[in-house]
């Protein structure tokens, strides 16, 4: 059973932070946290899933770039779950534009561009839902 405030999220580490070999050092973060890793796999995004994954920016200029980028080479796929995990995660993220994003943070430590910001957090419950059904299927993750 789980807490009223324990979350389950969807994390990724894009195509420029496993190129970069940053997995590690972010896996390190988010376990040091306290969060727990429900599911993990590094894999790669096929344009449907990309177009899916981020439907709601369909009509911004930037959407093709984007689809391009995700799809460019293997990501990290990870459920994770823990006490606010949702808004804690995108926390530890920073924000969007690498040049807002609070020292300490992911984006501001390894990122320099809005394109390529390392790693992606579910924004909302409904969105780490449907999120991580789009990642893993039924069994994948721990329960
Ligand atoms: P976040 O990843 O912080 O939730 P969103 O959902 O606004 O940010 O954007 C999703 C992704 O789209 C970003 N991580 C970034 O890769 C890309 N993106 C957002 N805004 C721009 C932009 N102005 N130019 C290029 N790419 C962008």
């Amino acid at each position: 059973m789980l807490l009223p405030s324990m979350e389950r999220t969807f994390a990724m580490i894009k195509p420029d932070g496993v190129r970069r070999g940053l997995t590690p050092e972010i896996l390190i973060r988010l376990q040091r946290k306290g969060y727990r890793v429900v599911g993990l796999k590094q894999m790669m995004i096929s344009r449907e899933l990309a177009q899916s994954h981020y439907a709601e920016h369909k009509e911004r200029p930037f959407f093709g770039e984007l689809v391009d980028f995700i799809t460019s080479g293997p990501v990290v796929a990870i459920a994770l779950e823990g006490e606010n995990a949702i808004t804690g995660w995108r926390g530890m993220m920073g924000a969007t534009n690498p040049a807002n994003a609070a020292p300490g943070t992911i984006r501001a430590d390894f990122a320099t561009t809005t394109g390529e910001n390392v790693t992606h957090g579910s924004d909302s419950p409904e969105s780490a839902q449907r999120e991580l059904g789009l990642f893993f299927g039924p069994g994948e993750l721990l329960s």
